[in-house]
């Protein structure tokens, strides 16, 4: 009897008790297919199943592994910090380092709240941004995702005039009644949204390059009549920036497309894989949360020692002069190879990256919007997936989402990443 996959083996366990057999549905490979890898542990650019099979990982656990996994100075810190307690539920000084840390690198924010996800964060936002404005309305876009608040799970309704339409069982229409989904990069439709409604929209939460449909860049007059119709109609711009957040650079999607937005969210990166976001913005905003102002806003863990010290210590590491440049590199490496490499098979294909994150398409042009992500073929972006995971590549299980590069992917890596995927579009040529 060839030894028992173990992965399977475990998922069966899994799903025995916990739904799907899995935390997040993504991780549960249903868009792809297959069995789930159960990671054992990680190292550098690596992670290993239960069957002790090692993958170069571009999840790097959705965006928070920048430096890469168990890089010694985030494990000192870390270790250090768990010796000195857990949680205390009360202040620390190091939230006032992460907090003045995080100021430093987003000229945007006066002030920031630290909490313990990127839905949390984004939620928080945005019952900050109704109450500082005393609107209802929200504007967000087809393709975004910002966690899974009940507001924000939404699909756009049949018009302009009217608000979205829940996305998930559980949330009651009344509750997205004040939701409007617009297409993402259509700049008439904005203006008609705001012509309709723009002195009752509270904010526009948008990501500004768009990791929840792969990779989908906001162009620069998309942004800027973002900005400049939430300027001119009192609406606060909100850049849900938990996955761009010193990923796609120092400052964010704010500091490449240089707009300043009214509010942030941060996540991911800035807890180097502990529970760990933010959300942030002028003092004015800012202090109109609880325990100084009307909009409340609390959590047991927020602020996190242990996390603190996490991201405090991995926002030190990024920091550093040269590491973006490094890191930009060597993701334009990986996304220039797999297109020469579809290229030379004659496979439709198209990429883009900024800093350490990274999308492609099966498809010759750059989609601008959610439409014509989801135009991708599935059975040929799941051929790949499956392909590069049997040959140690692990990549986003799901064609919608992006993927991250880490400093600590090697040039080997990348070309062997590289190679993997020729093999692939040369195996899928058609004969
Ligand atoms: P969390 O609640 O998952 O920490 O953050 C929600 C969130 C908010 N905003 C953006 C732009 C995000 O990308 C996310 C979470 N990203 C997904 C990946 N697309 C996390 C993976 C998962 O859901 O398991």
């Amino acid at each position: 009897m060839p030894n028992a996959d173990q992965n399977d083996i475990l998922f069966e366990r899994a799903r025995a008790v916990i739904p799907g057999g899995v935390n997040s549905p993504v991780r549960a490979f249903r868009a792809v297919g297959g069995t789930p890898r159960f990671i054992r542990r990680a190292e550098g650019a690596y992670f290993w199943d239960a069957n002790d099979k090692r993958y170069i990982d571009y999840i790097g656990s959705w965006g928070p592994m920048i430096l890469g996994h168990g890089h010694p100075a985030v494990v000192e810190a870390v270790q250090k910090a768990v010796l000195e307690g857990f949680s205390y539920g009360a202040p620390t000084e190091r939230e006032i380092e992460l907090a003045e840390a995080i100021l430093a690198l987003v000229p945007s924010m006066e002030m920031v709240r630290l909490v313990s996800s990127g839905t949390e964060a984004a939620m928080s936002a945005l019952r900050l941004a109704r109450g500082a404005t005393g609107r209802k309305h929200i504007i967000k876009f087809e393709g975004c995702y910002h966690g899974h608040a009940d507001a924000l799970l939404v699909k756009a309704g049949s018009g302009l005039a009217t608000f979205g339409h829940p996305t998930s069982a559980g949330v009651p229409p009344e509750v997205t009644q004040h939701t409007l989904v617009l297409e993402y990069n259509n700049i008439a439709q904005l203006e008609e949204a705001f012509a309709l409604h723009g002195n009752d929209i509270a904010c526009l939460m948008i990501e500004a390059i768009a990791g929840n449909m792969n990779f989908v860049r906001a162009t620069p007059e998309f942004a800027k009549r973002c900005r400049d119709l939430c300027t001119q109609h009192g609406a606060l711009l909100v850049f849900d920036e938990v996955m761009t957040g010193f990923r796609v650079g120092l400052h964010g999607a704010q500091g490449v497309l240089g707009i300043t937005p009214d509010l942030t969210v941060l996540g991911k990166v800035i807890g180097g894989g502990m529970p760990l976001a933010a959300f942030g913005g002028p003092r004015a905003i800012m202090e109109q949360l609880a325990p100084l102002g009307p909009v409340y806003q609390a959590g047991t863990l927020s602020g996190n020692p242990v996390a603190t010290a996490c991201g405090l210590a991995t926002l030190k590491e990024i920091a550093k002069p040269g590491f973006y440049e490094a890191l930009s590199k060597k993701t334009q490496s990986l996304v220039e190879g797999l297109k020469a490499a579809a290229a030379a098979e004659g496979q439709p294909f198209n990429a883009d990256s900024e800093g350490g994150m990274f999308g492609f398409f099966l498809m010759n042009e750059l989609p601008q919007n959610y439409a014509t992500v989801m135009t991708t073929d599935n059975a040929k972006f799941n051929a790949l997936f499956h392909g590069l995971l049997d040959r140690g590549v692990y990549i986003a299980p799901a064609l919608y989402e992006a993927g991250f590069v880490s400093a600590a992917h090697s040039d080997e890596d990348i070309a062997a990443t590289i190679e993997a995927a020729r093999q692939i579009f040369k195996a899928s040529q058609p004969r």
